[in-house]
């Protein structure tokens, strides 16, 4: 009886832990930026990510040597090349406007705009506001499952000593 309850206790704090757990966030991804076929345009040219986020400059076999240099410094893929793979990540509280050109070809109108927006909050700061309806009715059923043993080994116990 005493295994029994042990295993109820058990599966009471399995439900319990799995209460905690909290949805993911999104995943970091990647944003390519490339040469378009006039071989004087950034594609796309205009991209918008979060936070966390990454910008590939990705391009292979060009006509002509590009780079991609952002205003301030903020990145820089190097010296102008027919390929290039560099990458650049926007960490948290980077949000902003990011204006870059390729260097050569600026003057051209090869340029392009990064809009970096705030990443959500931390899961763990939303954590303790966040309400889980879903696993109530599992963590209040497995408690009264719990109760009712527990006045069933009660009851049993008293008519055993009885
Ligand atoms: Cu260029």
């Amino acid at each position: 009886m005493r295994t029994l309850l042990v295993l109820l206790t058990v599966l009471l704090l399995a439900g319990g832990v799995q209460g905690d757990l909290q949805p993911q966030t999104e995943e970091p991804e990647i944003f390519v930026i490339s040469v378009d076929s006039t071989n004087l345009r950034f594609s796309p040219s205009q991209v918008t990510i979060t936070e966390g986020d990454t910008v590939r400059f990705f391009w292979s076999g060009q006509a002509l040597p590009h780079n991609a240099v952002e205003a301030n410094g903020v990145f820089d893929s190097g010296e102008p090349a027919r390929a290039v793979d560099y990458a650049y990540t926007f960490e948290r509280g980077s949000n902003g406007t990011y204006d870059f050109v390729c260097e050569p070809h600026a003057s051209a109108g090869m340029v392009g705009q990064i809009t970096v927006e705030p990443a959500p909050p931390l899961v763990e700061e939303e954590a303790e506001e966040q309400e889980e309806p879903e696993d109530t009715p599992f963590l209040s059923g497995s408690a009264t499952l719990l109760s009712m043993f527990l006045a069933w080994a009660f009851v049993s116990r008293r008519h055993g000593n009885g």
